[in-house]
């Protein structure tokens, strides 16, 4: 079944209409449930990403021409997301050789909830921004079927998020992501390009140390 009809969840799917859930608002074709997780469920989720990168500690990124990303990240599930000097991929390794850890039940509950179980995500994404951290305008393109959405939480300081279309500089709208935010970038907006220009320092206290973490959770293969 359709997740997006004219860029918008469809009535017919779960991602149209979570039970008891706020209900989507279009963002140029993406699908933004603002407040979507409460602070408890927030506060389960930091708790299971603790054992997350306890196990797959997160790393400094480097891009393919060699720039330093400002992130740092980690992955769980079958495969991470990586890049280096050979290029941006999905590896079934952890940069120091170590296997990733599964994606905890608390994060794949929310895909369940908005995209269904007729296929689980392969990898969760863990990106931490920590102040002066962004990211650039880019497409989410090495998984290998675009039918797939991907799933974006927001937890910690607030992020503003910048989307644009399928086409490398064309018109973009930004909006605050918030902690407990949920985003799906799907149907048409699949390939929009999407970027992160800055965080608001201190705008959460979810974090105690500060700071911002987004998931993705994305099919890979
Ligand atoms: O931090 C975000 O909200 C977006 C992250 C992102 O686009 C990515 O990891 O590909
Ligand atoms: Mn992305």
């Amino acid at each position: 079944m359709k997740i997006f009809e004219n860029g918008r969840p469809s009535p017919d799917h779960p991602a149209g209409r979570p039970a008891g859930r706020p209900a989507a608002v279009d963002l140029r074709g993406a699908a933004l449930y603002p407040g979507y997780l409460g602070a408890d469920e927030q506060g389960a989720l930091v708790d299971d990403l603790r054992g997350v990168v306890a196990a797959a500690p997160l790393f400094a990124p480097v891009t393919p021409w060699g720039r330093p990303m400002s992130v740092r990240m980690t992955s769980a599930g079958r495969y991470g997301w990586v890049t280096d000097r050979r290029g941006y991929r999905y590896a079934d390794r952890h940069p120091d050789g170590g296997d990733w850890p599964p994606i905890p039940d608390s994060v794949l509950a929310i895909w369940r909830d908005l995209v269904g179980t007729d296929r689980l995500p392969d990898c969760c994404l863990v990106n931490f921004y920590a102040d002066g951290a962004r990211m650039g305008l880019h497409q989410d393109r090495d998984e290998t079927d675009f039918s797939w959405p991907v799933l974006s939480v927001s937890l910690g300081d607030d992020a503003r998020f910048r989307i644009g279309g399928t086409e490398r500089g064309g018109k973009t709208a930004s909006t605050w992501l918030h902690s407990g935010d949920v985003l799906i970038l799907g149907g048409a907006a699949r390939l929009a390009y999407h970027g992160i220009d800055r965080i608001a320092p201190g705008s959460s206290t979810l974090l105690p140390k500060g700071g911002r973490i987004n998931l993705t959770l994305r099919v890979v293969d």
